[in-house]
């Protein structure tokens, strides 16, 4: 068959701290997608629905106990065993959408006070985001929003280091995009950052982190 069907899908990834308005940002995405035709689908991590995830589910909603370095390579396995797939819907032509990766696993861990390069090292390998879209709340809205769930990290003190540990972790295909604006705003945005980085990877290789 012709080019089309050898062009790839673009890996699009989202991070931000909790209460950011990712998972909101991340359907209004796909959606306006499914509507001009592409092939895309969401993917969320953790995944809590894998036996790992479970636990991972657990120990965020405190039921459980982990060591703090159990707890990382959980979460950093939880992407793994969803690597192949990935790969695969990719090289079919399928954008992917995820919410939260490998740099949500490194922030996180490491505004516990754990060492950065340990952190860093069990996601090397992974495939490598075309793009980041990096949610970027202010201080002042996300106390707003500070109505947490409950879970395990959803403390302010706690999600300020996060923020921080992101910003350092930058890469040039990152975009910052500020989440204080309104949702249809930061959608307008964020889908014209996507609409040209689907078109540019089609013909790329995929890269690893
Ligand atoms: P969410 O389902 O997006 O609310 O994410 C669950 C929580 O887990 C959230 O507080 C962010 C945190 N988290 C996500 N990925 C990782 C990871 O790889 N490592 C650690 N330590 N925390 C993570
Ligand atoms: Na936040
Ligand atoms: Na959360």
């Amino acid at each position: 068959m012709g080019k089309e069907t050898m062009s790839r899908g673009a890996l699009i990834v989202f991070e931000g701290c909790d209460r950011c308005g990712k998972t909101t940002q991340c359907a209004k995405l796909k959606e306006k997608l499914v509507d001009e035709g592409e092939d895309v689908e969401l993917v969320k991590f953790p995944d809590r629905t894998t036996p790992i995830g479970k636990l991972i589910n657990s120990y965020l909603q405190m039921t459980e106990e982990l060591d703090d370095r159990v707890a990382h390579l959980l979460f950093s396995s939880n992407r793994w065993e969803a690597m192949e797939l990935m790969k695969k819907k990719l090289k079919a032509g399928t954008t992917l959408i995820v919410d939260r990766y490998a740099y949500s696993g490194i922030a996180y861990s490491s505004a516990k006070g754990m060492d950065l390069d340990w952190c860093k090292n069990p996601d090397v390998g992974l495939i490598q985001p075309d793009t980041v879209i990096y949610l970027s709340v202010s201080e002042e809205i996300a106390s707003q929003r500070s109505h947490y769930g409950g879970e395990r990290y959803e403390k302010l003190e706690f999600q300020k280091k996060v923020h921080k540990n992101f910003l350092e972790l930058q890469e040039p295909y990152w975009e910052v995009v500020p989440g204080d604006a309104s949702v249809d705003d930061i959608h307008k945005q964020i889908h014209s950052i996507v609409r040209k980085t689907i078109n540019q990877s089609k013909s790329k290789p995929l890269l690893k982190l």
